[in-house]
């Protein structure tokens, strides 16, 4: 048997992160003893509709986040307890709306700073509709072997510790979460453990006393005796003493009082609880709580230090009596699972990597390129360009080669709204589509006759500089057989007549105001000589023109049509930014702009 909490309670959290958190530890808890989850739901509107991954030992389970309370008990009608996890502006509603829910029996508030007034509010109610409201306050409620109510107990290793697998016969009353922790490891210690243990919470106004759970304690048979502890401040304790001497009781109680050092210190100093705030002499005082206790028959240590003595007298005293048996059947306990990353860390498991970098790493205080930090690279003023070299290249450009790459984007950035890719991305600003998607529209149309050339002619002007060195002809036959149109040459409106400015430019700058060995470059020129003697407009294009410049830096050949996507994305976002500026409206053809060449209108023949 227990208090409060047994094998039967199923819970809501209300509340966002710390609530989860404590999912996942009363989680470790049911594994322990090997129950079924006992969160069953949480309430949390800002993430409502999601599923929470809750881990019960190795196995995954996903709780469902709701808006409301009422449809997390609908689809949750085994729900009987709340705990609350919110902040003090929302939490006493929330403990109101649990309160009244027919199936909510116990509620249990973490929240700290309630105002007096609405926690004497709740009181009233809980009272009122005969439910348990346990806290402001608290950390929550423990009963061995069957319950875990918030994190009281801490860690795995500490419920084990404090043999809270298996229950006992003690039962545990504090105000405070940690001496909560405290008092059940020294009844592991001392005694046999815990039946229950219960923190109702610091509080000024608790939303249960003392006494109510010292009479729950009473009717449960495998409680023999109760460790409370209690603190200066408020009549919690001496109520205590009052029913302890009221009448013959089953259980024996073991009181410890924090605060007689109050006796010392300056009047008006404060504790760290807000219940714990009067009486530094006569009624209220850790002194009189103490005395009062004593005569009513309570065995009260004078120091907390001998809490664990009177614990272990009155533990063989009920042995004596034959209250409680010596043999204990202690469980073989399960290990929590450990992570991926623990076992690792003990190089106790290979994982095989799922994919491999070479370029980057962000594992330490900020992006490393290629080795290099972000932030060293701008404070020794490289650029943009440098960190292209280093991701696409693996290799810090000379001063020399980030020059070119800053031209080649700057270069290509854009080319008017006419060409298919800017096109693409109008359209879809006219369409009303957000940026990333406008963009990629206009992305989508580099390929092999726009934009999308740099890599094939920079890969084709390579194999003909080794293959061809000396065969223009030979290279354009072999191109034409088993490739198509030379990628890189060919313009769709410039030509020998209209020259390619941003052509002239680049040749002009590597060939006058760099040291670069350009073979490919020399070689795509050679074929330009050839193909508009035939036809003026088949020059060496932009995409031509990169790629070479590109392959002769010793480019990855794949990396090549990265630079055309690159620079033209900045073009691109000018394009939507600049429709969505004007407002511009829906696209639509005009007729004369198409040309129907469709069969004329007939008439729909009957379905066969
Ligand atoms: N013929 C670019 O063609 C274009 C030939 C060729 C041998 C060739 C065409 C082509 C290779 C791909 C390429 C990048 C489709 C271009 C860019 C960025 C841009 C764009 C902008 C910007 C243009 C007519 C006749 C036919 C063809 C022959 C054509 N190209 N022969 N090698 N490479 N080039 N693309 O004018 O005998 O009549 O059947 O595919 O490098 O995209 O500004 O607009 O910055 O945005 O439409 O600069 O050259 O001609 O295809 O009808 O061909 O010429 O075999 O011969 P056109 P087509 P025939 S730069």
């Amino acid at each position: 048997m227990s208090i409060l909490a047994n094998k039967d309670t199923r819970a809501v959290i209300i509340g966002g992160v710390a609530g989860v958190n404590a999912a996942k530890r009363m989680a470790q808890f049911d594994f322990l003893v090997n129950r079924p989850l006992t969160v069953q739901a949480f309430v949390y509107p800002p993430e409502a509709g999601q599923q929470k991954e809750i881990f019960r030992g190795g196995e995954l389970k996903n709780v469902t986040v709701y808006d409301s309370l009422a449809p997390a008990l609908e689809e949750h009608p085994d729900i009987n307890t709340a705990l609350i996890y919110l902040g003090a502006s929302r939490a006493a509603q929330a403990a109101k709306e649990a309160l009244e829910s027919p199936n909510i029996q116990l509620v249990s508030m973490i929240t700290e700073g309630v105002p007096e007034k609405d926690a004497k509010r709740l009181r009233k109610l809980a009272q009122k509709l005969g439910k348990m409201l346990n806290g402001p306050s608290s950390i929550g409620i423990m009963s061995a072997g069957e319950c875990r109510l918030g994190v009281i107990g801490g860690e795995f290793k500490n419920l084990k510790l404090c043999n809270l697998y298996r229950q006992g016969s003690f039962g545990v009353l504090t105000k405070s979460g940690g001496l909560s922790n405290e008092a059940m490891w020294l009844c592991a210690q001392n005694g046999d453990g815990i039946t229950s243990a219960v923190a109702i919470g610091g509080d000024a106004y608790p939303g249960t006393d003392f006494v109510t759970y010292l009479e729950m304690f009473e009717k449960d048979p495998a409680t023999k005796a109760v460790v409370m502890i209690g603190e200066v401040g408020g009549n919690l304790e001496e109520e205590a003493a009052e029913w302890l001497a009221a009448e013959p009781r089953r259980i024996k109680l073991i009181a410890a009082i924090g605060g007689t050092c109050q006796e010392v210190l300056p009047q008006g100093m404060k504790f760290g609880h807000a219940g714990a705030k009067e009486g530094k002499k006569g009624a209220g005082s850790a002194r009189s709580k103490m005395n009062a206790l004593r005569d009513a028959g309570a065995y009260v240590p004078d120091t907390f230090g001998g809490l664990s003595k009177e614990i272990k007298k009155v533990y063989e005293e009920l042995i004596a009596a034959g209250e409680i048996s010596t043999e204990i059947d202690e469980a073989v306990l399960p290990e929590l699972p450990p992570s991926v990353q623990e076992v690792m860390k003990q190089g106790e498991v290979i994982v095989e990597p799922l994919i491999r970098t070479t370029i980057s790493d962000d594992r330490g205080e900020e992006p490393r390129y290629a080795g290099y930090a972000a932030s060293e690279l701008c404070s020794k003023g490289y650029g943009i360009e440098d960190v292209i070299g280093l991701l696409w290249n693996k290799k810090l450009p000379t001063r020399e080669e980030s020059e070119i790459i800053k031209r080649i984007v700057m270069i290509s950035a854009d080319h008017g709204p006419a060409v298919s890719g800017a096109f693409g991305s109008i359209l879809a600003a006219c369409a009303g589509i957000d940026m990333p998607q406008a963009v990629s529209a206009g992305m989508t149309m580099i390929g092999p006759r726009f934009g999308g050339a740099v890599t094939n002619a920079g890969k084709y002007f390579k194999m003909a500089v080794e293959d061809y060195p000396n065969d223009i002809p030979g290279f354009l036959s072999w191109m034409k057989k088993n490739v198509g149109p030379v990628p890189g040459i060919g313009h769709r409106v410039k030509s020998v007549k209209n020259p390619d400015q941003r052509v002239k430019y680049l040749v002009s700058y590597i060939k006058n105001e760099t040291s670069l060995h350009t073979p490919c470059l020399d070689y795509a020129l050679e074929v330009e000589k050839v193909t508009t003697a035939k036809k003026g407009n088949l020059i060496l294009n932009v995409d031509g023109t990169i790629g070479c410049i590109l392959m002769d830096l010793d480019f990855p050949v794949h990396s090549l049509n990265g630079f055309f996507v690159l620079a033209r994305t900045i073009g691109m976002i000018g394009h939507w930014i600049d429709q969505n500026n004007q407002n511009s409206r829906l696209i639509r053809l005009y007729d004369y702009l198409i040309n129907y060449a469709v069969k004329p209108e007939q008439e729909v023949p009957e379905k066969k």
